[in-house]
């Protein structure tokens, strides 16, 4: 055990999993440190069977961390996450504040865990939860049968919009079923008993950045900027766990039966596809507190000769953020990374 390790945003939805995680997975930390805002300083999270005392992110020394792991929002990231590298550490970041920089490798562990060596800002991104999810799914298919073009519509859970998103939810689910106002404040428009075609802001062309981080992330991660992607991403109420419906149009066919047959064999992939009640993946039955990536309804294209449709479900706040940074992190370890008390 020699790593020192910075949870930032420890107090979140995703960071408390990410606690979790390194110390399921046994991760080598020497120490592990959680900051969050000051609001939250002095107060305890879980680690493990232990307890960390939380720590103040505006008057920590990064000096001693070798990797730091940050998902407190894009602002946080942007302040703090180029402070942590220049003090050394490598900063693995869960906003999506670096995603589209040229210097800053998108990762996903299964699928283009090579891309983490090369990072001249000490900083890798982690991929945007309905982007990540596909990856696993997508990138064996591209490989063996090459993608023209992805249409993708999202059945997002509120857990991606962090910990007042979740308590917004059961507070308007308890309101309605009590008859009371389900006034909204974290969305825009009630979540409880509907849905919205809208994830984070609207962008020039009309699409939400949501939408448009499918497009961006999936390039740079398969590394062809000429897969065609076709989103729209909708918040359902729903706990945790994202779903898609995914369509993809191959170079070269790919039927059913090959699709089940390679995913099979797809690292961090469960295939649950069976046509009967039940065969299929979702959120509650399948993914919830999961760390694989389920797909179901392999199903051929009626419409197209080349075309496949799948259902994709995952823990958005596991593989979709917590997990795959670990498993980032994990990748720094396979390295070899020297680690600063090490190095003396
Ligand atoms: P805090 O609990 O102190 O506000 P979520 O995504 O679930 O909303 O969680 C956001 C995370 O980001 C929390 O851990 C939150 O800590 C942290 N955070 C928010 N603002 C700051 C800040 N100014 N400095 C450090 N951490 C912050
Ligand atoms: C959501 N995908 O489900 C978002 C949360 O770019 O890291 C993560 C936003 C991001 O609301």
């Amino acid at each position: 055990k020699q790593y020192k390790v910075a949870v930032v945003g420890a107090t979140g939805a995703v960071g408390e999993v990410m606690l979790s995680i390194l110390a399921e997975r046994g991760f080598p930390a020497s120490e592990v440190v959680a900051l969050a805002s000051e609001r939250s300083a002095g107060t305890q999270v879980a680690f493990g069977d232990d307890e960390l005392v939380v720590q103040d992110l505006a008057t920590f020394d990064p000096a001693s961390i070798d990797i730091a792991l940050f998902s407190a929002g894009g602002a946080i990231s942007k302040e703090y996450a180029p402070k942590f590298a220049a003090a050394g550490a490598v900063v693995i970041d869960n906003s999506s504040t670096f995603r589209y920089d040229d210097d800053v490798p998108l990762v996903v562990s299964e699928v283009n865990p090579e891309a983490a060596r090369h990072r001249p800002r000490g900083i890798i991104a982690n991929p945007n939860c309905s982007t990540m999810q596909l990856m696993p799914v997508l990138a064996p298919i591209h490989k063996a049968y090459g993608i023209e073009r992805i249409n993708v519509a999202t059945y997002q859970s509120v857990s991606g919009g962090g910990r007042s998103a979740l308590e917004e939810l059961g507070r308007q689910t308890a309101a309605l079923l009590s008859f009371q106002d389900p006034a909204p404040a974290k969305f825009p428009v009630q979540i409880a008993f509907n849905l919205i075609p809208h994830i984070d802001e609207f962008q020039p062309n009309g699409y939400t950045k949501e939408e448009m981080k499918l497009v961006w992330e999936t390039q740079k991660i398969l590394g062809d900027a000429s897969i065609q992607v076709n989103p729209t991403a909708v918040r359902v109420p729903v706990f945790f766990g994202h779903s898609e419906a995914v369509n993809v149009e191959t170079k070269k066919k790919i039927t059913p039966d090959e699709a089940r047959a390679l995913l099979r064999t797809a690292p961090g992939v469960e295939v649950v596809d069976e046509p009967r009640p039940g065969g299929y993946p979702t959120p509650v039955t399948h993914a919830s507190g999961k760390d694989p990536v389920f797909v179901g309804r392999i199903r051929e294209d009626l419409s197209h000769p080349r075309g496949l449709n799948l259902w994709v479900v995952a823990d958005n706040i596991r593989k979709g953020a917590a997990l795959n940074a670990v498993q980032i992190a994990e990748l720094l370890v396979a390295e070899g990374l020297p680690a600063k008390a090490a190095r003396g």
